[in-house]
């Protein structure tokens, strides 16, 4: 399966693991990431960024094909839609069929709200499905939600809002009592306790994992959650523009049928924005671990009504994104490899940074090595190895089935063997730090009565997010915002439906001179089969 080169470079890894393992892996000083980070790190090329020119961002910068949506008319502008014919009533209109989603219909149901779940795909397709090495919490004696908070606190170069982070931290050790009651199957010991390991940037073991699927084991028992209370989920149904009523709050969401390309009115009380990701706009031309619908929707659907964002310029890179086989490029390989004990190689068999280095770091220092010819040449380009046969002599043999035994099977299934060969790595789009700004209830700070959750939210990570506070943050965000979104509900009185937020900003476009002629939220990547 490897090439020759390749097979000559693992002889390599193969010469120095005795030494290297005999040896701590030093960790990089503040002053050395900061070099490391400016240097390699893709948020800092300037290349990759366009100045926002309309909307509450005007003047600041964000990802270019991000800028390219956020400069784009709506649909509806061309498309018209009469709101008087209502397809939809509903207390709370959840955009959005993930983890975020999901955990907020259970909640606002839960309450006794009305509620539907709208999801352009189906209940499940979403980033929280992806997600493999776990969800964190600090729940064991050594641990504390105020560590957890200066962990998450320092590894998002102190930018998180000190609100959201600290109902991130404080809400943790509910989240996974709420969902080990759902039914998700966690990783225990005999004793029945939870088992934990770290990930980067932890001080205590507070990932809590279920095998390496902890995601589709997460979403599995929402779906059903959701299945079974009977709240209705509309999928194949894509919000394309929020509607807001004349007293300037938000009453509903236009929906596109992805299937007949029929438009349907939504009316709701209040609106939860939970889209995701944005992986599939492929930033700076890098693979992705995100899955087919991550196209940022939410942000544009939010941008256009006036909603403003928050780190919109940050993105995370995964450091381990699959860099061969080409049929795996750029899939995740979970950071829950270095967290058993892999350590990144370079192609001289050196271990040149610590294993479990923030992740902006470890993708940087991935990406100095490739550039300064320490990579592996690959057809897609280069990598560097992951040492996964490390993992069996540290765990003993057999702990690669039993920890990832998704990741043994799928390099299995192209004749890599990651007992006994190392793997090569390169970082891959894995999330969006930014989003959305919200305010600790979770509603948006400029349009009443919308609220986001999820990736969609900017502010919780601040610059750089954990490993596991993501799959957290769904849960504790989700959850509140179902709440919130019910209770308000119960007091909302909405008045005549308009889109006038439409033709406002478009005629922001014409007077910033950006009329391109095209149109966002963009739903389906570039690179879509449109059938019809
Ligand atoms: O939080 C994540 O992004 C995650 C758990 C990913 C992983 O490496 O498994």
């Amino acid at each position: 399966m490897f090439t020759a080169e390749m097979r000559e470079s693992i002889k390599k890894v193969e010469a120095t693991r005795k030494e290297r393992m005999a040896t701590e892996p030093r960790r990089m000083t503040a002053e050395e990431k900061d070099t490391l980070l400016k240097a390699y790190h893709p948020d800092y090329r300037a290349d990759g960024f366009a100045e926002i020119k309309v909307g509450p961002n005007k003047g600041q910068k964000a990802p270019r094909e991000l800028t390219e949506l956020l400069h784009s008319n709506s649909r509806l502008l061309k498309d018209k839609v009469d709101l008087s014919k209502v397809d939809y009533e509903t207390d709370v209109l959840v955009i959005g069929g993930g983890g975020a989603g999901s955990s907020a219909a259970i909640e606002a149901n839960e309450a006794g709200a009305d509620v539907m779940i709208v999801t352009k795909l189906r209940i499940g397709d979403a980033n929280t499905m992806m997600a493999e090495g776990g969800i964190q919490a600090a729940d064991k004696e050594n641990d504390s939600p105020v560590q957890h908070y200066l962990d998450a606190f320092g590894g998002g170069h102190f930018a998180a809002r000190p609100e959201l982070l600290r109902r991130l931290v404080m809400e943790a050790p509910d989240a996974i009592k709420w969902l080990n009651e759902l039914g998700v199957m966690f990783d225990k010991d005999e004793d029945g306790r939870m088992v934990t390991t770290h990930g980067g940037g932890t001080s205590r073991k507070r990932m809590h994992a279920c095998k390496d699927y902890s995601g589709a084991e997460i979403m599995r028992n929402l779906r059903d959650e959701v299945l079974n209370r009977k709240i209705p989920v509309i999928e194949f149904t894509s919000a394309v523009e929020l509607i807001k009523d004349d007293k300037g709050q938000v009453a509903g969401a236009v929906l596109l049928n992805m299937e007949t390309g029929d438009y349907l009115v939504a009316r709701a009380k209040t609106v939860v924005i939970a889209t995701g990701g944005a992986g599939r706009l492929h930033y700076q031309n890098f693979p992705t671990s995100n899955h087919y619908g991550a196209t940022a929707d939410g942000l544009i659907l939010g941008y256009r009504a006036g909603a403003p964002l928050l780190y919109q310029d940050t993105i995370q890179y995964h450091p381990t994104g699959v860099a061969y086989p080409s049929q795996l490029f750029g899939a995740l390989v979970t950071e829950k490899v270095r967290s058993l004990g892999a350590m990144l190689v370079n192609k001289d068999g050196e271990a040149y940074a610590h294993p479990l280095e923030t992740r902006d770091v470890s993708a940087s220092a991935i990406i100095r090595e490739c550039a300064n010819g320490k990579g592996v040449d690959t057809p897609q380009g280069k990598g560097v190895w992951l040492d996964t046969p490390m993992i069996e002599i540290i765990g003993g043999e057999g702990t690669i089935e039993k920890r990832i035994p998704a990741m043994f099977r799928m390099y299995l299934n192209y004749g890599i063997d990651m007992r006994k060969d190392p793997i090569l790595v390169y970082p891959t789009l894995h999330y969006q730090n930014g989003g959305l700004e919200i305010g600790g209830e979770g509603f948006t700070k400029a349009i009443d009565n919308l609220l986001v959750a999820g990736e969609a939210v900017g502010g919780i990570h601040g610059r750089n997010r954990l490993m596991g506070n993501s799959l957290l943050d769904i849960i504790v965000f989700g959850r509140n915002a179902g709440k919130a979104a019910a209770k308000k509900a119960k007091t909302v009185e909405l008045g005549a439906m308009n889109l006038d937020h439409i033709d406002a900003y478009a005629k922001e476009l014409e007077a910033a001179g950006l009329e391109t002629g095209k149109v966002s939220p963009l739903l389906l990547p570039k690179y879509a089969r449109h059938e019809r």
